[in-house]
């Protein structure tokens, strides 16, 4: 894109309203803007950003086995009626009565929908065991929605719901699920540790919160350093077998990550390399049984022919929480450093003195290089603007274009992670971007 022909207004000013750095970010980016109390709209850059997460988690869902379908965000109030939770749910769930005064939600989650859905279609122990999901907008109506799109009203989640025959089975989802969320995050360049926890109105009796690492976290965790080096990759770990399966999620769970100091002392004894930190949380997975399919009906013929109440488990990643989440974990005082995996673009451009025929003719050349992939600054601006607002939208490379070295063929490669420049050819540039 181009930086003169696209919707990015950076601010030099902070924000009076933002009291977090990612939140502050990404309103000095020109990722997002709030368009009522909680809710945002995603500039072009921030939906970049945005797409790029979601497509990593939908690969590792589809790597699983998952089966990716989308279910509305509107949904009648009679399912939840059924579950017991329309009235449970409280004053966070956004009521809606369409013309003809049926009550209708926005929903927050969809377990009672998924449920039924699979009720009206799956009939025998022979379709089982399935995983669905889908990434789709969530509404929960936050007594204090704040912290920018991290506790926003309006969120993108991914929620995935797994159906088993049996409780043996649904260990092995809720495991397999597991294995699939460590391999998503460390994919973002982070990693996010399991930590055991309530399972809150979603209910059930086992349940793991995903924390990253960042000093802004709501959640205290305490865990193993040991756990930072635990290898999650298919060569290490086959989803397939569940023996590895098994021994992953021990690790994982006995030996690395901790719940609350005080809540399991004798576990925290165990721990070698003792580390403590505050995080924020960017997934949470839980086990269920049969809460879900019991009031609503949902049972298979098992093999004997006796009707059946599958065990169900449901899986959230909070995809729009994941934007803020990883500018807290990766940013300076310049603005963001984005993972190579989720930047809005590869790399920025900066022509230094646009008019001036060879800055112009090499900063084309390298944009047509990019095929889209990089932000082209043509603006009439001074060095210095430019500079500060590549600094602050984070992309992992800069490519300065400035009139002496552009004579010769010759551009500054900066590496925005790190800080380190070069001065190099033109080829040589591309080809350490890659
Ligand atoms: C699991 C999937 C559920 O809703 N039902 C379907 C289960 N879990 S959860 O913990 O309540 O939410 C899952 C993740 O969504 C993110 N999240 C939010 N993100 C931004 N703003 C919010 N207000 C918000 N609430 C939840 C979190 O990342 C959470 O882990």
């Amino acid at each position: 894109m181009r930086l003169s022909r696209t919707l990015a207004p950076t601010l030099k000013e902070t924000p009076a309203e933002a009291q977090i750095v990612s939140h502050r970010l990404m309103l000095r980016a020109g990722l997002v803007r709030q368009t009522a109390a909680g809710i945002y709209a995603w500039l072009p850059l921030g939906f970049r950003v945005l797409k790029n997460i979601e497509q990593i988690v939908r690969e590792e869902q589809d790597a699983i086995g998952a089966q990716e379908m989308l279910m509305p965000t509107i949904q009648a109030a009679e399912l939840w009626r059924q579950s017991g939770r329309y009235d449970a749910y409280g004053p966070e769930m956004l009521r809606i009565k369409d013309r003809h005064d049926r009550e209708m939600l926005y929903g927050p989650t969809n377990e009672e929908m998924i449920t039924d859905l699979f009720r009206q279609s799956v009939k025998s122990y022979r379709e089982l065991p399935q995983m669905l999901y889908h990434i789709q907008w969530k509404f929960r109506d936050e007594v204090r929605p704040r912290f920018g799109v991290m506790r926003g009203r309006e969120f993108l989640m991914k929620d995935a719901y797994s159906f088993d025959l049996d409780y043996a089975g649904a260990v092995i989802s809720y495991r397999r699920m597991m294995l699939a969320y460590m391999r998503t995050f460390q994919r973002m360049g982070v990693k996010a540790i399991p930590m055991e926890a309530e399972s809150g109105p979603i209910g059930g009796n086992l349940s793991h919160e995903f924390i990253i690492l960042a000093p802004t976290g709501e959640s205290q965790v305490w865990y193993d350093a040991a756990f930072e080096r635990m290898d999650v990759s298919p060569a290490a770990v086959s989803h397939h077998s569940p023996a590895d399966l098994e021994r992953f999620f021990t690790e994982m769970t006995t030996h690395y990550a901790a719940t609350d100091e005080k809540h399991d002392p004798a576990l925290w004894e165990k721990v070698q390399e003792k580390r403590e930190g505050r995080g924020i949380e960017v997934g949470h997975i839980f086990y269920f049984g049969t809460k879900y399919s019991s009031p609503l009906g949902l049972t298979v013929a098992g093999s004997d022919g006796t009707p059946v109440a599958p065990h169900m488990g449901s899986y959230g990643v909070g995809v729009s929480r994941l934007v803020g989440a990883l500018i807290e974990a990766f940013h300076d005082d310049a603005g963001i450093k984005w993972p190579d995996a989720v930047a809005p673009f590869r790399a920025a451009i900066l022509n230094l003195k646009v008019g001036d025929a060879a800055c112009d003719r090499i900063s084309e050349e390298i944009y047509a290089k990019f095929a889209g992939d990089a932000l082209y600054d043509d603006r009439e601006e001074r060095a210095g603007v430019k500079f500060a607002d590549a600094d602050l939208m984070g992309h992992p490379w800069q490519i300065v274009v400035g009139p002496r070295g552009a004579a010769s063929g010759r551009v500054e490669l900066k590496r925005r992670a790190t800080g380190e420049r070069q001065e190099v050819d033109l080829d040589a540039a591309l080809a350490q971007i890659g």
